[in-house]
C-alpha cells in the first residue's frame, strides 16, 4: 500500500468539518454535495474487501427513490449480496475518520480483518442517472485505483443489474455473462419460454404501461425492449426525457401518496406499473371505469407469486418448503390472505431488504417483499439442483411445471430485489393464470391504511421490538399507541424510526380510510409529544 500516494490524493476528497454518516439500510445516503470522500473512501473499502473476499467487489452510486438532489453508495458483496454486516460498521468508521486520521484508521480495518495486502483486488462500479452520479463515481474509482485496485466502470446501470454483474464475474460466468447484453439475454429468454405456453387473448393483454421514475429504469428497459417484444409490449413514461427523478412520479410516491404518478396517459382498467429511481423497486396500479385508483403494492405481487409457485411444486410433487417473508408495513389483509387462502407460513422481521433477504434464505423457496415493492424470490442450491434435474426428465406435466420453475429462477435476479425481473414474473403469471390486473387485484381488499412523518430532535430515542411493531423507548409511547388503536376497529399502528432518513416513520390501519387516517395522525402526535417532536406539530386532513 503506497500510503504516501494515499494521503495526496485523499487531499483531493476532504471530509466536511463535522459531518457524520453512518452506513444504513441502504448505505450512505444524503445531499450530493456532502459524499465527495465518503465515495473516495468507499473505494478504498472496496478494495480492503476485494482483497479479505477474494473475489470481485461492486460499488453503486444512486440514492434510490429520494430527491434528484441526495446521493448515496453501496458496496456490493461477492454473491451479489449486500455488504455484511461487520462491515458495514468499517465503513461507517472509514466514512466518519478525520482526514489526518485517514490511514491509521484504514490500517486498523485492514488488521481487523486480517487482510493479506498483496491480494489482487477487483471492483466494479455503476451509477445512476443523478447529475451528481457520474463524478462522485470518479471518486469512487480514484480510491480504488489509489490502493492499487483494478477498476471496471459499467457507467449507467440499475443497482440490480450491478449486482447481477458481481454475482457473475464471481461465478466465472456459470451465472450469465456479465454484461447488460448477457442479462437482458439471460432474463428474456426466460420470460419468452414461461410465457410460451400461455394463452394469449388479444393484444392488449401484452400491453404495460411503465413510469420509469424519470430515472436509469427507462434507459435500461428502453435496451431490453427489442429482446422480449415476442411476449410482451411496455411503453415507456417518465424516460427522464422532461422530467424531474422521482419527481410526482416512480414506485415510491405511487405507493406513499397512493394515487398515479403525473406525466403517464391512464385509460380506464389499463394495466400500469412504476419504478422506483434504480429501478430494484415496482408496484402495479390501474384506475377503473369510476375513475378510482387501485394499486397493487409489494404484498399484493408476494401473493400472486407465492400461489403461483405453490402451484408448480405441488404439480412437481416434491417436498419443497415455501415461505413467504414480509415487514411490519405488510398489510394485514395480505397476511391474512397468505396464511388462510395460500397456505403458506408467512413471517415478519425488520425493515430493510437484508433482514427479509437473511430470513428468506431459511427456506427452500423464500418469497420476500416489502411493501413498497423491494422484493425477490430466493431458491436454495437444494431446491435448484431437484428442479433441474426434474426439468430433464421426459415430457410430462411434472417436467413441464419444473421447467417452468427454472424459468422462474432464470427471472428472478440473484441476491436482490430487481423491477425488470419482477415486472417480467408478474406479466407471465398473468398470461399464464389468464388473470385481468382486476382479478388479481379482488384476491383480497386492503385495509385502508396511511403513512406519516413525524421530526423529533433524535430519531434514536425510540427503540423497538418484534419486528419493530412494539416500541419499547421512551416510556409511555407503546401505551398511549395501544389506547389509540383501541378505538378503531380492525386497526393496527406502529412507529419506528426510519433507517434513510431523519424523521420517524407512522403506520395505520383501519377498517376505513377515515380512520386510518386518523388513527395515524393521533399517533403522530403521540410521538411528537413523547418523542421530542420539533417544528411544526403534525396536522390532520389529507
Ligand atoms: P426506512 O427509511 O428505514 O423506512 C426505507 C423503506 C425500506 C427500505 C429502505 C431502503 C419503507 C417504510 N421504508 O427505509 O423499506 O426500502 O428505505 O431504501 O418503505
Ligand atoms: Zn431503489
Amino acid at each position: 500500500m503506497d500510503l504516501d500516494a494515499l494521503t495526496k490524493r485523499s487531499a483531493f476528497h476532504a471530509k466536511p468539518d463535522g459531518l457524520i454518516l453512518q452506513y444504513g439500510t441502504a448505505g450512505f445516503r444524503t445531499k450530493a454535495e456532502h459524499l465527495d470522500h465518503v465515495m473516495f473512501r468507499m473505494g478504498l473499502l472496496a478494495v480492503l474487501r476485494s482483497k479479505q473476499t477474494k473475489s470481485t467487489i461492486g460499488v453503486m452510486v444512486t440514492a434510490s427513490h429520494n430527491p434528484e438532489e441526495d446521493n448515496g453508495v453501496k458496496l456490493v458483496d461477492p454473491l451479489g449480496e449486500m455488504l455484511a454486516p461487520s462491515w458495514e460498521e468499517h465503513a461507517t468508521c472509514l466514512a466518519n475518520a478525520e482526514d489526518q486520521n485517514l490511514q491509521s484508521v484504514l490500517m486498523d480495518i485492514s488488521e481487523k480483518v486480517a487482510v493479506n495486502l498483496h491480494q489482487d483486488a477487483f471492483v466494479v462500479i455503476g451509477r445512476d442517472t443523478r447529475p451528481s452520479s457520474e463524478k462522485l463515481s470518479q471518486s469512487v474509482i480514484d480510491g480504488v485505483t489509489v490502493l492499487g485496485g483494478q477498476v471496471h466502470d459499467y457507467g449507467l446501470l440499475t443497482t440490480p443489474q450491478l449486482h447481477y454483474m458481481v454475482y457473475c464475474r464471481n461465478t466465472s460466468g456459470q451465472y450469465g455473462e456479465a454484461t447488460t447484453e448477457g442479462y437482458y439475454e439471460k432474463l428474456s429468454k426466460a420470460f419468452v419460454e414461461l410465457t410460451g405456453q400461455a394463452f394469449c387473448s388479444g393484444d392488449d393483454h401484452r400491453k404495460l404501461k411503465v413510469d420509469c421514475a424519470n430515472g436509469i429504469g427507462a434507459l435500461k428497459l428502453g435496451e431490453m425492449k427489442p429482446y422480449f417484444s415476442q411476449g410482451l409490449s411496455v411503453q415507456l413514461f417518465n424516460d427522464g426525457s422532461g422530467g424531474k427523478l422521482n419527481y410526482f412520479c416512480g414506485a415510491d410516491f405511487v405507493k406513499t401518496h397512493q394515487k398515479p404518478p403525473q406525466g403517464i396517459e391512464m385509460k380506464s382498467n389499463e394495466r400500469c406499473c412504476s419504478f422506483d429511481g434504480d429501478a430494484d423497486r415496482i408496484v402495479y396500479y390501474y384506475q377503473d371505469v369510476d375513475g378510482h385508483f387501485h394499486l397493487l403494492d409489494g404484498d399484493k405481487i408476494a401473493t400472486l407469486i407465492s400461489s403461483f409457485l405453490k402451484e408448480l411444486v405441488l404439480e412437481i410433487g416434491e417436498s419443497l418448503n415455501i415461505g413467504v417473508v414480509q415487514t411490519a408495513y405488510a398489510n394485514g389483509s395480505s397476511t391474512r390472505y397468505l396464511e388462510e387462502v395460500v397456505k403458506v407460513p408467512v413471517y415478519c422481521t425488520k425493515t430493510g431488504v437484508k433482514h427479509l433477504h437473511h430470513k428468506a434464505q431459511e427456506f427452500d423457496i423464500g418469497v420476500y417483499f416489502e411493501a413498497n415493492g423491494h422484493g425477490t424470490v430466493l431458491f436454495s442450491k437444494a431446491a435448484e439442483t431437484k428442479i433441474k434435474q426434474l426439468a430433464k426428465e421426459l415430457e410430462d406435466k411434472k417436467s413441464k411445471a419444473a421447467k417452468m420453475l427454472e424459468n422462474v429462477i432464470d427471472l428472478f435476479n440473484q441476491a436482490t430485489g430487481d423491477a425488470i425481473s419482477d415486472m417480467l414474473v408478474i406479466e407471465a403469471v398473468l398470461a399464464l393464470k389468464g388473470l385481468t390486473i382486476q382479478q388479481w387485484d379482488a384476491l383480497y381488499t386492503d385495509l385502508p391504511n396511511r403513512q406519516l412523518k413525524v421530526k423529533v430532535a433524535d430519531r434514536q430515542v425510540i427503540s423497538t421490538t418484534d419486528a419493530e411493531r412494539q416500541v419499547v423507548k421512551p416510556p409511555g409511547l407503546q401505551e398511549a399507541i395501544n389506547d389509540l388503536v383501541k378505538k378503531y376497529k380492525l386497526s393496527r399502528a406502529f412507529v419506528r424510526p426510519s433507517g434513510t432518513e431523519d424523521i420517524v416513520r407512522v403506520y395505520a390501519e383501519a377498517d376505513s380510510q377515515e380512520s386510518a387516517d386518523s388513527l395515524a395522525y393521533e399517533v403522530s402526535l403521540a410521538v411528537f409529544q413523547l418523542a421530542g417532536g420539533v417544528g411544526e406539530r403534525p396536522q390532520s386532513g389529507f
